[in-house]
């Protein structure tokens, strides 16, 4: 049973806990749809199969999949590995699930977020997307926990936070105006921190560079704990993306968290810039409503789009010439985790990557 709340998280002393504190769980929603996902979402469905059996190491997985898909993704995953039912319009959990808060005497609740799938009718990435808007909901039937539907849209992509008051974001998203354009800056700011207990927001200016998303944080930075933020990085002054990234440290470096800190800025590095080949372009089916997938587009490809895991961080492996070096940032930033990399390119064919397709569950505290 899950009751929904009227008031606001903060009012209630909840706060969204910082990704490194530990988890309880992890949600992952099964890729199926043939407009977004190439040769009938066989080749993403072998790449989520494994970003679940990898999370599933650090804390217990489930996958909220499709009746039609219920026998296929199960016969897939460890038994250890939770499967239920559940529709979806796509597999974006991080963005269509719920954001959990917690208090200090052992509550846990749901933040649900309005969602219009990344712009709604202008500019959005499918239509309809009435099921994914219900995912939160559902989800805290299943976790048991309480819900605060709030009125914003929101995805759960767009925000990092530390944990301790500090959220970053972007204005390309969240001040886009196919999102809440009647909201001004300091409106979208309050509701922030009402629903995320959080009290300090640092605006980054873009995303990466040609993200489906309108450019959200989880691509492009995240805290690695508190007073620590991961940023994509490129030294190429002739990628767009440097001047991205450079506009960012700027911001960050310039900033001060919620505790009074100074930021540091670990930058880790950009892969590509990689292009959509023919073949990977021509498996996925043009339908109308959806985003066409066209040879030689550029990917939003980042290495900061990983799982921060309670004992594991899993990120993707998305280009041998910085596979490697992205690992051993990683590595530095968690020393305490495994580190482990997993091919990740059918994740990012189809719009984002491994963070973008979980959803951690915290821990009561
Ligand atoms: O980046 C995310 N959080 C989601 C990516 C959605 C892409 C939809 N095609």
């Amino acid at each position: 049973m899950s009751a929904t709340i009227a008031s606001t998280p903060a009012a209630d002393g909840y706060r969204m806990p910082g990704e490194q504190e530990p988890h309880s769980g992890c949600w992952i929603a099964w890729p199926e749809r043939p407009d977004n996902w190439r040769l009938g979402a066989k080749p993403a469905q072998e790449a989520f199969a494994a970003v679940a059996e990898a999370v599933n190491v650090s804390e217990p997985v489930t996958v909220a999949v499709s009746d039609h898909q219920f026998e296929h993704c199960r016969s897939l995953l460890s038994a250890s590995i939770r499967v239920v039912e559940l529709s979806t319009d796509d597999a974006w959990i991080r963005d269509t699930g719920p954001t959990f808060v917690v208090d200090d005497s052992g509550g846990r609740r749901g933040v649900d977020w309005r969602f219009n799938a990344w712009g709604g009718l202008q500019g959005g990435l499918y239509v309809p997307w009435d099921r994914d808007d219900r995912v939160a909901r559902k989800v805290l039937e299943i976790e048991g926990a309480d819900r605060y539907r709030a009125p914003i849209v929101l995805e759960g992509g767009s925000v990092h936070v530390d944990g301790e008051g500090t959220v970053i974001a972007t204005e390309e998203c969240l001040l886009n105006p196919n999102r809440n354009p009647h909201l001004s800056r300091a409106e979208i700011e309050q509701t922030l921190f009402d629903y995320l207990g959080a009290e300090t927001m640092i605006w980054l200016r873009r995303g990466v560079y040609d993200d489906e998303t309108d450019g959200h944080v989880d691509n492009l930075a995240c805290f690695a704990r508190p007073g620590v933020v991961l940023l994509t990085w490129t030294d190429e002054q002739s990628d767009p993306q440097h001047a991205i990234s450079r506009d960012a440290l700027g911001r960050l470096e310039g900033a001060t968290d919620a505790r009074g800190r100074a930021l540091e800025v670990v930058r880790i590095p950009s892969p590509g810039p990689l292009t959509i080949t023919d073949e990977e372009a021509s498996g996925v089916d043009a339908l109308p409503g959806s985003r066409p997938r066209r040879a030689g587009d550029r990917l939003a490809a980042s290495y900061a789009n990983f799982y921060l895991g309670t004992t594991r961080v899993v990120f993707p492996l998305l280009d041998p010439r910085f596979d490697d070096a992205a690992g051993e940032v990683l590595r530095g930033c968690f020393p305490d985790r495994e580190v482990v990399g997993l091919p990740a390119r059918e994740i990012l064919l189809g719009g984002g990557n491994i963070h973008c397709i979980t959803q951690q569950v915290p821990a009561l505290r």
